[in-house]
């Protein structure tokens, strides 16, 4: 048996972002936890790219664009949809959760998932630096477990997920 680990070291790694304006106060503290982990992990700054996008729905394209550039070990796609009175929330849901499936799965790079998808303002923030944490920081440790466990699987002859 072997196995692989992944320690979440993030020196030499080259990271890709792409985060939605679309309720902007939410998006900037994801942001900025993902920015302070990847510091704290070793990313150098300068290798840490951002691509901001209008919404949420613009996401997995940005995301596929930066993912298969070959510049980057792994994508943080950070993005808060937040439930209004109509349908318009679930299809932007279902648009950007499977978009960003798609473009890891057609890239193999690793795309780290943290778009929230809440019922109101609140739920949001509690989730971008609040009472229940910062999902841009958890994104952040996501990407390079990801990308340290996918170099080592390469790296011993094994095909990736
Ligand atoms: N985009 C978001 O990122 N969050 C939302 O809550 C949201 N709502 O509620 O509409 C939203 N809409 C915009 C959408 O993502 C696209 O940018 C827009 O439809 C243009 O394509």
């Amino acid at each position: 048996m072997r196995t692989f680990s992944a320690p979440r070291d993030g020196r030499g790694l080259r990271i890709g972002i792409a985060v939605a304006r679309f309720n902007h106060l939410v998006c900037v503290r994801l942001l900025e936890g993902c920015l302070r982990e990847l510091a704290e992990r070793g990313v150098a700054p300068e290798a840490v790219d951002v691509a901001w996008v209008p919404g949420a729905f613009e996401i997995p394209l940005a995301a596929h664009a930066l993912a298969g550039s070959g510049r980057y070990d792994a994508v943080v796609t950070l993005g808060a949809v937040v439930r209004g009175g109509t349908p318009h929330f679930d299809y932007v849901c279902r648009a950007v959760t499977d978009g960003v499936r798609e473009a890891m799965r057609d890239t193999g790079v690793p795309i780290a998932f943290g778009v929230l998808t809440t019922d109101d303002v609140d739920q949001a923030l509690a989730r971008a630096g609040g009472v229940e944490g910062n999902k841009g920081a958890e994104c952040a440790l996501a990407a390079i477990e990801m990308a340290r466990l996918l170099g080592s699987v390469r790296r011993a002859g094994g095909s990736a997920p």
